[in-house]
Order: structure tokens, then sequence, then C-alpha cells
């Protein structure tokens, strides 16, 4: 039987979570030193005006600078392709951006000309602010694979060395956010699972493509494998 503290105690946490908005009362997740921030592919060509903008990608740099905040471990990674790189519709004949070929490894998804190595597009975007950033993997740039994941390549063994490096830093939970949410965010993050990292997406610190249902598609991907959606202000 309920004893009358346990009910008035229960009692109280229902009037708590009626009353008080739901970021000041859910448990806040508290980044520590093994937690990593990777941030990914904040580059001019994913904003607006890029060749492969995705709609509304600024809006997530505030959203990243502020919980950026809360970590002192924070990777950032930067799509670098070669000049007629495989995912690039250019260089297939025929092809346009959006179309789905079969490579040697695997389905491809055809891109506009994106994030050349040395060019602006390539670049991070200037209104990051996250200076404790210490890390800045590069992806993307064998010419003949592409690399969505900051951890492991398109043909699924070659690897970026980025698990290796947060394990010997004693990184077991990572925090993923940036471009895009149904590309290189979700890759990151099953991947991530892969590597037995503890796993969250911050959803409103991404913003997605969404072509052909990938969208919803990488959110249930991702929940399959264990990975936590959480927003930015269940951080801090
Ligand atoms: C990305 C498509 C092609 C991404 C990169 O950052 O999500 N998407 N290259
Ligand atoms: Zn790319």
């Amino acid at each position: 039987m309920l004893d009358r503290r346990r009910i008035v105690a229960g009692l109280g946490t229902i009037a708590v979570a009626t009353l008080v908005p739901k970021h000041l009362w859910a448990a806040a997740i508290k980044p520590d030193d093994g937690s990593a921030l990777l941030v990914i592919d904040v580059q001019n060509c994913f904003l607006p005006g890029g060749s492969l903008a995705v709609k509304d990608g600024e809006q997530v740099v505030p959203v990243i600078n502020k919980i950026a905040k809360s970590f002192a471990n924070v990777v950032m990674t930067q799509d670098w392709h070669t000049p007629g790189h495989i995912s690039f519709a250019s260089v297939h004949s025929g092809k346009k951006p959006f179309e789905v070929i079969e490579l040697a490894y695997g389905k491809q998804v055809l891109w506009p000309d994106h994030c050349v190595q040395g060019t602006d597009g390539a670049g991070l975007s200037k209104d990051l602010a996250i200076p404790q950033a210490e890390l800045i993997i590069r992806k993307g740039f064998h010419k003949d694979v592409d690399s969505y994941s900051a951890f492991t390549e398109a043909d699924g063994k070659t690897t970026t060395g980025l698990a290796a490096y947060l394990k010997a830093r004693n990184v077991e939970r990572v925090f993923v956010a940036g471009l895009a949410t149904d590309f290189c965010v979700a890759w990151t993050a099953l991947d991530a699972r892969k590597a037995g990292f503890e796993t969250y997406v911050v959803e409103d610190a991404c913003r997605g493509i969404d072509t052909q249902g990938s969208l919803a598609k990488a959110w249930a991907d991702m929940d399959k494998a264990g990975v936590k959606r959480i927003q930015s202000a269940d951080i801090g």
C-alpha cells in the first residue's frame, strides 16, 4: 500500500511537472571531461548562398555557440572534397544533383559541387565562436569515396581516426550538432554508437536536407541504434 509520504511526494512531482517549463525541471545533462561536442560541417557551402545550402542552416550557429560553452572538448568537422569528387553530379554524365547512383561501396546521392578543398565554400562559418575547439577532422578527401561520417568513410572501413582519438582522451559520450541532420550528423551519430560511445544528437542545433524521405529515415535509424535525441535546453 502507498504510504502517505509517498503520495504527497508524488503529488509534489506532478505539481512541479505541470507548473514549471520542462527545461527548468528536466534533469539537465551536464557535459563532463568524458564528454565531447562534435560540430559537424558548419561550412559556407551548407549556409545561405552556399552551393548546397541547407534550409535555415544558419540558425544552428548561435545554438551551437551557446552549448559549446558547456564543453571542455570540442571537435569540428569539415567536408573537404577534391575537385571532381565522385559525390558530385557534375562528374557523372547525364546525372543531376539529388539523383542516386550505385557505386562500388553502395548507394550514393549525387550533390552539387560543394566544399572543394581550399575554397571559401569549404571554410567554416565565420560566426562560429568556439575558441576551445581542439581538433578539426577533414573528411571526404579521397576522390573516389564519400565520407558523411566523422568516423568512417562511405566504404564502411576507412577510418578518419576520430574514434581512436576520442578513446585515447577518455571520451565516453559524444554530443552531435551541425549540418546536415540526415547525412553527416546522422552518419556520425550512427558510427559513434558502433564505436561504443553514448551518443546524443542535439536536434535544435541541427538542420536537415530532407531529400526522398531522408530526414525521417535518419531519425528512425538513429532511434533504433540507441542515439538519444535531445534539445539544446537539456544541456547545462
Ligand atoms: C553533407 C551532403 C554532402 C553533410 C556533406 O554535411 O551533411 N551532405 N556532403
Ligand atoms: Zn560532401
